[in-house]
């Protein structure tokens, strides 16, 4: 069994302390490494790792240089596809084929991202007579960066991407259930020519290396993907050292199926998006909404389907794996024994495929129909395999009714009506609205971000670079 090191200024070192935590596979629920169990005194080194060379090599590197070590990194991801593949897959226990689109993901934010570093243009303003005034963006300086376990490789690519393109150094810290694709992307940086200290990772528990790295008094910024819970607590720690943060907290995201749909095109996608990820995605589809006239008709279609659908080991590469851990299994299972203890009818439940391992976290996914508005299923994020199906009278109906509750990451449309695509695409109070489809993975070049308690500013395109950046506004006065 492997134990896998922190990688700090382009050395890999053991956590301060010896301490190790063990890594636990999903499919089987067995011990198959283990990582550094880091604390502050790490955190500092890594910081201090990232600041040194910030303010050294890696500060005097130009825009096209960062863009093109950017590219190498993503080229490197891809002639380690597999390897990346078989890592995420039996830390996450994802499908097999889920974590091979996951590494194709990661590398192309190293691609859009390589190729975005030198286009960080400013803009010349206008202003009073004499004047020249312009303005720079200009690299934050050591970002820190707080990772989840469901998407742990795309997640750390979309954002230390972004962030190594405007030219800061960054510090990582995954969860403490999925670290090694990140581990080893970071080793992959390290070859390919970062310098040593731009790209570190810290693994540990939450509390022990994530606080101390969302608090740093030297960090600029910290980027968040995870729990609201914590990112409160990520936020108010930023507030104390006057940095921004990004948020990205989940969601409750609906789909909102009118009479006039394309019924055929709407019920793989409806399922997938639940499905996918073992809806462990902070995008799913976990809302359906269906126009009262077809709603027996809609839910009979997606339960045929939904029955259809099999959860098996990531080796086995079904539709779904195991959840991440016993806790989530047993939050997600939970949720299904209230539902079904409150009465809610079940329209159907995926299947546990024969030959399962022992010892995996495996649940079997539900579809709940006719689900009262104020149910749990209707407010809180299961993050899990759990669909809950919902009448709506009228297109108003349908706005309160998906508007409703804390979150607002992600909604679906499905109509013909161009104009009622249109009204509801305006009127959904979410950071995305795809229309007549559904992209649970949003897209590399999509600004992606939630309203409301889904959390706060934008990950992913142009947007997601911008944040990593600070304005500066030069004002030359030369008569
Ligand atoms: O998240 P945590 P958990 C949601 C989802 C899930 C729930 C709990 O609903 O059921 O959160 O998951 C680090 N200071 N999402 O408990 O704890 C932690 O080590 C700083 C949605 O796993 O928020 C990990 O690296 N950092 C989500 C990261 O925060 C701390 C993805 C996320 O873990 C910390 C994951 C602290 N005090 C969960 N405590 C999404 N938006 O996709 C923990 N961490």
């Amino acid at each position: 069994m492997r134990t896998y090191q922190n990688l700090v200024g382009g050395r890999w070192q053991a956590a301060r302390s010896g301490e190790t935590i063990e890594m636990v596979c999903p499919s089987d629920g067995k011990v198959y490494a283990a990582i550094a169990r880091s604390r502050a005194e790490d955190v500092d080194e890594a910081v201090a790792a990232a600041r040194a060379v910030f303010e050294g090599a890696w500060g005097r590197t130009p825009a096209v240089e960062r863009g093109r070590l950017l590219h190498k990194l993503g080229v490197a991801v891809l002639e380690h596809h597999e390897e990346l593949a078989q890592l995420e897959a039996r830390d996450t226990g994802k499908p097999l084929s889920q974590a091979r689109g996951d590494i194709t993901a990661t590398a192309r934010y190293f691609e859009f991202y390589g190729a975005a570093a030198d286009k960080l243009h400013g803009e010349q303003i206008p202003f009073l007579e004499g004047y020249t005034v312009f303005t720079t963006r200009e690299p934050l300086g050591v970002t820190g960066h707080i990772v989840p376990w469901n998407y742990p490789a795309q997640i750390f690519g979309r954002s230390v991407g972004a962030s190594l393109a405007g030219g800061n150094a960054c510090v990582a810290k995954p969860a403490e259930d999925a670290c090694l694709t990140l581990l080893r992307i970071a080793e992959l940086a390290l070859e390919v020519g970062f310098p040593e200290g731009a790209l570190n990772v810290v693994t540990g528990l939450g509390e022990e290396a994530g606080a101390p790295l969302a608090g740093h008094p030297d960090i600029d910024f910290v980027s968040f993907t995870g729990s609201p819970e914590v990112g409160t607590l990520v936020q108010q720690a930023a507030a104390r050292n006057h940095i921004g943060c990004t948020l990205e907290l989940g969601g409750k995201s609906p789909q909102v199926i009118f009479a006039d749909a394309d019924f055929d095109a709407l019920v793989p996608v409806v399922v997938n998006a639940i499905v996918q990820n073992g809806g462990q995605t902070c995008s799913a589809g976990s809302r359906v909404l269906i126009e009262e006239s077809v709603y027996d008709e809609v839910t009979g279609r997606i339960a045929e389907r939904f029955a259809q659908v099999r959860v098996g080991s990531h080796e086995m590469d079904l539709d779904l794996g195991a959840l991440i851990n016993a806790k989530q299994a047993q939050r997600v299972q939970g949720f299904i024994d209230r539902a079904e203890a409150e009465g809610l009818p079940v329209l159907a439940r995926g299947q546990l495929a024969e030959g399962l391992p022992e010892g995996g976290f495996y649940v079997r996914p539900a579809l709940f129909g006719q689900v009262p508005r104020s149910n749990s299923l209707a407010c809180e994020e299961v993050f899990g395999p759990v669909l809950a199906a919902f009448p709506f009278a009228d297109e108003a109906d349908a706005v309160a009714l998906a508007n409703g509750g804390p979150f607002g990451l992600v909604s679906g449309v499905w109509t013909r009506d161009a104009g009622r695509a249109m009204r509801m695409a305006r009127a959904m109070r979410t950071g995305q609205v795809f229309v007549n489809g559904y992209g649970a993975a949003g897209g590399i070049e999509l600004p992606f971000g939630g309203f409301k308690h889904s959390g706060h500013g934008r990950e992913k395109g142009f947007e997601g670079l911008y944040e990593f950046t600070a304005t500066k506004t030069i004002v030359l006065r030369h008569g």
